[in-house]
């Protein structure tokens, strides 16, 4: 049974578990376990240990997504703007904005990820050590099917040497291997055992295996060519899911750990140049949240900007298409791009 006492919260922690769980919803969700079960104390451990979390919860199963959708659903509706239905997938590239010049030429390198789990198998928190080392397996199957403009190989973390290791990570390839969020949802449980890398030869297009998620299929270039790093995603994704089973809701789409990632999964981001906005990063974040953007440092999240270099990138996941979350990010962009022109130092 988890524990029954309601957290207390600092009031220094802006998270949206503290906003959005009152003692009703407390008490209403208080008893309910999932077939994996998981618990609500389960569900929200990331947030009430680690206090600056910004959302602070991450599912344990499909169920999970039902049976606390009192606290849940208010989370999705603050942060994505939506709590469903979500749309059917997007993928057209035909109606896609152009990038103008002056965005162009301050875009460093371009991104574009989703997070995938396979149906049939409980979430990173609530998963066994054999359901992942087999979830592992299935997609390792998967793998050998990719097309071989993609083709590559399997790095399994645990016969990874250190070197190579903090190379990845230090090349935004490869996640890092201490994350204390993931570690307080019970994400780094095993680790790094049935973790892993897919690399294709040209390291253009990878595979996160049994991460936050059980797949982030990952599709990186040097440059501004957003649309071209969309299609690379796209061709990846549309392979694997010839060979594997995601798991998806009715409501929600793409089901994830973090209810960040629900609908599309997807995070496309670029980082950009922002010398000029860089002056005051307080106004930048808040102007690119209006923009619908979120702005996270150079090695991702809780990481710092370096060289008046950002990611930017779309924030809502659920509720959009593929092609209407990219659309948006290419649009804000362009917007960023003018701003920080009349902000730069003359
Ligand atoms: P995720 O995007 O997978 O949710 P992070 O924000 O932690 O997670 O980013 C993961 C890695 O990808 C980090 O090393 C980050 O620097 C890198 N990254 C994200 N966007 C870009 C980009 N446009 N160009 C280069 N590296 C990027
Ligand atoms: N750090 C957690 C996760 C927020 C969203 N990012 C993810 N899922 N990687 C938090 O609640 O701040």
């Amino acid at each position: 049974m988890g524990n029954s006492k309601f957290p207390s919260f600092t009031d220094g922690c802006a998270s949206l578990l503290k906003k959005h769980l009152t003692k009703e919803i407390w008490e209403e969700l208080q008893g309910r376990r999932t077939a994996s079960g998981f618990t609500i104390s389960d569900l929200i451990r990331s947030g009430v240990e680690q206090e600056d979390s910004s959302i602070g919860m991450y599912a344990g199963d499909a169920e999970s997504y039902d049976l606390f959708a009192p606290l849940l659903d208010p989370v999705l509706l603050d942060y994505h703007g939506s709590s469903g239905p979500h749309p059917a997938p997007d993928f057209s590239l035909d109606a896609l904005p152009e990038l103008s010049r002056e965005a162009q030429e301050n875009i460093l390198s371009t991104r574009v990820r989703v997070g995938r789990n396979l149906a049939g198998y409980p979430l990173g928190p609530a998963i066994s050590s054999a359901e992942r080392r087999e979830v592992e397996t299935r997609i390792k199957e998967a793998l050998a099917h990719l097309p071989d403009a993609i083709q590559g190989a399997y790095h399994s973390l645990s016969e990874m040497n250190q070197t190579r290791r903090q190379d990845l990570v230090a090349r935004h390839l490869l996640f890092k291997s201490e994350d204390r969020f993931l570690t307080s949802a019970g994400l780094m449980r095993d680790w790094p055992d049935a973790r892993g890398i897919f690399l294709s030869r040209d390291e253009a297009f990878s595979v996160w295996v049994n991460e936050e998620d059980q797949l982030r299929i990952i599709a990186m270039k040097k440059g501004g060519d957003v649309t071209a790093v969309f299609r690379l995603l796209t061709e990846g994704v549309s392979a694997l899911s010839r060979h594997l089973d995601f798991l998806t809701d009715p409501r929600l789409g793409f089901l994830t750990s973090c209810p960040t990632n629900l609908g599309t999964a997807m995070r496309a981001s670029v980082h950009m140049r922002l010398t000029g906005l860089a002056t005051d990063e307080a106004a930048l974040k808040v102007n690119a949240e209006a923009l619908g953007l979120q702005v996270r440092g150079i090695h991702g999240e809780h990481s710092q900007s370096k060289g008046g270099v950002f990611d930017i990138s779309n924030r809502m996941r659920l509720g959009v298409t593929e092609a209407e979350a990219i659309t948006h990010l290419m649009r804000g962009i362009n917007h960023l791009a003018r701003m920080d022109a009349e902000a730069a130092p003359l």
